[in-house]
């Protein structure tokens, strides 16, 4: 049975072999990148949990194979949840993360430390053909950094560190990062229902 990965973000990509390969799903994960032809949904959704549906159901319709998604975004707490769902587009240009990072930190500027939270949010939605759909969401809690350090991860992982820890999810190994993410914890909260609901 092959479930398919509907996203275009190495990133993401990188991180879903490494948590749903890691549940022994015996399935085999297709990434996107293996139907170019199928065009990009828009992310028409206000919330996290809309936007991942509307991406499975997209890939799960094309494709005719149940398809997870994840949607995901930095919230920080002083600026009323922003970037949120926009994260990815937030200094204009979709995926320019230097861009993106830049932007943030120049929006919170000196702003003191118990000021400074924010969280990383993940929604992970599975679809099948037939229309079935699950979603669930995880989060991880932080504060910002005044610069970006370490150069694993991706996107904001350079400017969030955990509660908890000393450094950024950029500084933290694949292993340890998918260990507590928002990622993480959505995927793996998935698990059962791609249990569930995946023919065998
Ligand atoms: P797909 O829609 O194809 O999955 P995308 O990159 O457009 O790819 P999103 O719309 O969900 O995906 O945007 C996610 C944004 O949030 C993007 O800017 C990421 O850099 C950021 N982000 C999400 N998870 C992150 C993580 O684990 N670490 C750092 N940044 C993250
Ligand atoms: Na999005």
């Amino acid at each position: 049975q092959r479930l398919v990965l509907a996203t275009r973000n190495a990133g993401k990509v990188v991180e879903l072999h490494a948590i749903l390969g890691a549940a022994g799903l015996g399935v085999e994960l297709v990434g996107a990148d293996a139907y170019p032809e199928i065009p990009d949904v828009a992310e028409t959704g206000v919330t996290f949990a809309e936007n991942a549906l509307l991406k499975a159901h997209a890939l799960a319709q094309a494709t005719g194979l149940p398809a997870v998604a994840d949607d995901s975004g930095l919230c920080v707490d002083v600026l009323g949840g922003a970037p949120g769902i926009f994260s990815a587009r937030w200094a204009g240009t979709h995926g320019d993360d230097k861009a993106n990072l830049e932007l943030l930190l120049a929006q919170i500027g000196d702003i003191a430390p118990p000021n400074r939270g924010a969280h990383f949010a993940c929604a992970a939605a599975l679809a099948l053909p037939d229309g079935t759909e699950r979603v669930v969401t995880g989060r991880l809690l932080g504060t910002l950094r005044y610069e970006p350090v370490g150069s694993g991860g991706f996107g904001y992982d350079p400017i969030l560190q955990p509660d908890g820890y000393q450094v950024t999810c950029a500084e933290l190994s694949a292993d340890e990062k998918n260990a507590i993410s928002h990622r993480g914890q959505a995927f793996r909260a998935l698990v059962p229902a791609v249990r569930e609901l995946l023919p065998r």
